[in-house]
């Protein structure tokens, strides 16, 4: 019996050590441990046994059966900790201290994402549009259901001229005049309004390594004949499969913005930590990504848009951010910076 536990005990110990993944340590617990497992057959040649070794030989595989799931669960940590490292290990390499290469010109690398972002969109039958930085209050905030003194533009205090107008705070502000350009084609020749609108915009907040004052979006829009929430979690599935070329961990939680019904946060687990916990992602592992949702009614409305026959989505692409992760920069201000020994390490992608 005796003899048994401890060849168990080998095999076991020979198993782990060439594990390479969950999916293989998985199969291995329930080879061991499992209803049918090995530890558990063991107890089956209990009755031939007497009664003080039945006693012995049940601690001995208690015992054992211990062991193994402690070594288990110390493995699924290692397995875990090689993950993340592999991942790591896999991002581009972006070094802030090698030397600059001044002899070429280079592509920053918001331009990069931005233009990868518009040519997966543009595939799908999205026109590319372009709006001004400077805004009324009604593009930015009336119009999407956000009348003066609503709370919500607490969110997002900016920069006023002198004038009234303001430097946009969101790209949610060329939504009004999408919506009115294209109203026409959509209602008299049944044209979807498939629409992305990137842009620069401006915040007046403390900057941190994942908020800047001034940053990019891109805000996208969908308004048609029974548009869904399926048709929005569709395309923010392609969007970033194609942009960072594998699959990305992501999440939809529910998320409060006066112009859509219902409204999401969808993040993405950070790339910079692998989900861990760091500066770039307010230690959260989960990085603020695309809040998104359904066209409120009011908003469609205000662009001419009977919301009783037409619906549809939009989303704010955090562009910038989007840079963070695909090109593993940790602080969003390196992006702003002007320091040519970050910025030009990105042209071998243009
Ligand atoms: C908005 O700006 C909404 N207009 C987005 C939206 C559009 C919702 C359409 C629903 C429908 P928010 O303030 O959360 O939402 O910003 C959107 C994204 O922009 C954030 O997830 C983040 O990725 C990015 N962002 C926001 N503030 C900053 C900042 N200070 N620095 C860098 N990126 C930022």
């Amino acid at each position: 019996m005796m003899e048994k536990v401890n060849q168990l005990k080998a095999a076991f110990a020979e198993r782990l050590q060439n594990v390479a993944d969950a999916q293989e340590l998985e199969t291995i617990r329930v080879e061991f441990l499992g209803k049918k497992g090995s530890v558990t057959g063991l107890l089956k040649d209990m009755k031939e046994l007497g009664n003080e070794e039945k006693k012995a030989f049940g601690q001995l595989v208690n015992t054992l059966k211990n062991e193994i799931t402690e070594a288990i669960a110390e493995k699924t940590q290692a397995l875990g900790r090689l993950a993340i490292e592999r991942q790591i290990n896999s991002m581009p390499d972006f070094d802030l201290s090698a030397p600059p290469v001044l002899d070429r010109g280079s592509y920053h690398p918001i331009t990069l994402v931005q233009r990868e972002c518009e040519q997966v969109f543009r595939s799908m039958g999205f026109t590319v549009e372009d709006y001004s930085e400077i805004v009324t209050d009604y593009e930015c905030f009336e119009s999407l259901n956000i009348p003066k003194h609503h709370p919500a533009r607490d969110m997002q205090d900016t920069y006023y001229l002198t004038n009234g107008q303001l430097l946009k705070s969101q790209t949610s502000a060329a939504q009004n005049a999408i919506y009115k350009k294209y109203r026409r084609a959509l209602i008299e020749e049944g044209k979807p309004i498939k629409a992305v609108f990137p842009g620069r915009c401006f915040r007046n907040e403390t900057t941190d390594a994942c908020h800047e004052n001034t940053f990019f979006q891109m805000e996208g829009v969908m308004v048609d004949k029974n548009i869904s929430i399926s048709n929005l979690i569709f395309f923010m599935k392609t969007m970033l499969s194609e942009v960072f070329k594998k699959d990305i961990k992501v999440r939809l939680r529910p998320g409060f913005f006066p112009f859509v019904e219902p409204g999401f946060e969808l993040d993405i687990s950070c790339l910079i930590c692998g989900g861990e916990g760091c500066p770039s992602c307010k230690h959260s592992g989960w990085l603020e990504l695309c809040p998104c949702g359904m066209i409120h009614p009011e908003v469609l409305k205000a662009g001419g848009i009977d919301p009783e026959e037409y619906t549809g989505f939009a989303f704010g692409l955090g562009m910038t951010r989007l840079a963070m992760m695909k090109y593993g920069i940790a602080d969003i201000r390196d992006l702003n910076s002007g320091n040519l020994r970050c910025l030009c390490q990105f042209t071998q992608d243009a």
